[in-house]
């Protein structure tokens, strides 16, 4: 008999332009298409993509919370070349729940501003870091297996 593997639900929190619909598209095999997310939407039976107005504003975060609950990991989304952080520190402590952190757009931020974005990412609670582009597809496949999705 074949074991039947669990497969995670994971929910993407950043702030706007980071790139977390972009890093659904690719995983998911779709074009990679700009579209500014409005709201909550799910995507395969995987992603649970979040705008990033729900990080951005206090009055949403209650929303994230209320969403994360059908969410088995967390991953917490840093564009390198944003110049800072939306994530207050130990943010991450809010879901009980396991937090990887994304680093997008490796390529075309400076090694600097990926170093610096990790030290976001662990400031925030992330427990474990990839470094991904959603263009090149580097860093996808072993998020992708880290995750369980697929
Ligand atoms: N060069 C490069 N650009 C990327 C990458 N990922 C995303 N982008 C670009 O960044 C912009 C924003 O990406 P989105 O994936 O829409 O960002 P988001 O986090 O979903 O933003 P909201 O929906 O506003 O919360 C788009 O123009 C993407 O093409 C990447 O890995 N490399
Ligand atoms: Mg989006």
């Amino acid at each position: 008999m074949q074991e039947e593997i669990k497969r995670n639900r994971i929910m993407l929190v950043g702030r706007s332009a980071a790139g977390k619909t972009t890093l659904l598209q690719r995983i998911n095999n779709e074009e990679l298409k700009y579209h500014k997310t409005q709201t909550v939407h799910i995507v395969g039976n995987f992603g649970i993509d979040t705008p990033g107005e729900y990080l951005e504003r206090r009055y949403f975060r209650g929303a994230l919370m209320v969403t994360s609950t059908d969410a088995d990991i967390i991953v917490l989304v840093q564009d390198p070349t944003e110049g800072g952080t939306m994530f207050p520190p130990n943010y991450g402590s809010t879901f009980p729940k396991p937090k990887v952190g994304v680093v997008t757009k490796i390529d075309i931020a400076s090694a600097e501003e990926i170093e610096q974005a990790e030290k976001f990412l662990r400031a925030a609670g992330a427990d474990e870091i990839f470094k991904i582009s959603s263009v090149t597809g580097d860093g996808v496949e072993e998020l992708v297996d880290r995750l369980q999705i697929l």
